[in-house]
């Protein structure tokens, strides 16, 4: 038994690795292993001998494990020694940088329009972008056979083959919203619609698809002098300067009175500057609701008038940031998303505030 002993602590301590370590323990004290061949061997003794053998088997078994258990422990203490020694890691070295991605001047625009008139109580409110072409069109007085159709380059959704029903659409402005809000919510309401909406018209200054904010509020005696309050605050808080509007008188079927309106502008060496100077730019159409749009939506106009406007969100965001080109908005060009993209942590900026 001592041979035995002797034998197993110095393959044990001799074992350059796991796998032969794992070799060794199969050999003693497996299931066939030399310790476990001499313990079934117990059986055949008479009892005095087993009385001493037994437990000197047992305690070279535990012993033959021990100096395993050891010895596994002390190759792996090598081994982590070794990677140790191989490897190694300048903590003090700055981390490698990683590019965030910017937050595109469309939400950017979209966050401080909706901050802005937040302020003046409008809630936010939005809606499908495949629209029936009553919600799209009748409901804002513009009948099946209106020029206005025609000029919207409205897209058209496919019917199948003998479906005589009138073809959805892509909405062409955010005033669906509207009517669905009135239809929803009824009078007085003060709200936006800023979302998506396409025309099939593609050049220098148009995308077939682009982002548009409108706005809505009905009262008892809501008027055009409320307009103009509401837009002048609007486009003051937008471009952080004071912004004088003008009113042109214009034509929407929606609207009656409808007025085009200005902004004040200066043209500067190819580039233009908003709130100074004495040039006028369009950007936003306006008037008071045509009564048979607020039937539409389910308010009844001898009570209630209110106004309503819609501008660009793109078009707002190329005059205030300075960019050029209104195409490059949407060809998810990491370079321009780099440059004109904001941090996503800026909170939107509203310079200047309100003048309340
Ligand atoms: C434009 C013209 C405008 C409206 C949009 C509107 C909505 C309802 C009722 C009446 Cl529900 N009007 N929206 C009114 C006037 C003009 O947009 O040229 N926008 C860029």
């Amino acid at each position: 038994m001592d041979d035995l002993r002797d034998k197993y602590i110095d393959l044990i301590g001799a074992a350059g690795d796991e796998a032969t370590l794992e070799d060794l323990r199969v050999q003693a004290v497996g299931k066939k292993g030399e310790i476990s061949l001499k313990m079934r061997e117990l059986g055949k003794m008479s009892p005095e001998e087993r009385q001493i053998m037994g437990p000197k088997l047992n305690a070279l078994k535990d012993e033959i494990n021990a100096a395993l258990a050891a010895k596994k422990a002390g190759l792996a203490d090598a081994a982590l020694n070794e990677r140790l020694k191989a490897e190694w890691l300048d903590v003090t070295l700055p981390g490698r940088g990683r590019r965030s991605g910017t937050i595109h001047p469309v939400s950017q625009v979209w966050e401080e329009c909706t901050a802005i008139f937040a302020d003046m109580g409008f809630a936010v409110a939005e809606g499908p972008q495949i629209e029936t072409d009553w919600y799209n069109f009748d409901a804002l007085n513009i009948p099946g056979h209106h020029p206005a159709r025609a000029e919207m380059d409205t897209f058209y959704m496919h019917r199948a083959e003998g479906d005589e029903r009138a073809p959805n659409v892509l909405r062409t402005h955010t005033s669906p919203v509207q009517i669905r809000s009135m239809e929803a919510g009824g009078a007085p309401t003060r709200i936006i619609c800023p979302g998506r909406v396409y025309r099939a018209d593609y050049d220098q200054t148009h995308t077939p698809m682009f982002h548009q904010v409108e706005g809505l509020a009905i009262d008892k005696d809501i008027s055009m002098a409320n307009l103009k309050w509401v837009l002048e605050e609007f486009f003051s808080a937008y471009f952080g300067t004071a912004v004088k509007t003008r009113f042109r008188a214009s034509h929407f079927p929606f609207t009656e009175p409808s007025a085009e309106v200005d902004i004040q502008c200066q043209w500067k060496d190819g580039s233009v500057k908003v709130g100074e100077g004495d040039d006028w730019l369009e950007v936003l159409g306006s008037g008071m609701v045509h009564p048979k749009v607020l039937r539409a939506g389910g308010i009844d106009p001898d009570v209630w008038q209110g106004f309503a406007f819609g501008m660009g969100i793109d078009r707002i965001a190329m005059l205030k940031y300075g960019i050029p080109d209104l195409r490059a908005f949407f060809d998810s060009d990491l370079r321009w998303l780099r440059n004109y993209g904001f941090a996503s942590l800026d909170v939107p900026t509203i310079r200047g505030g309100l003048s309340r």
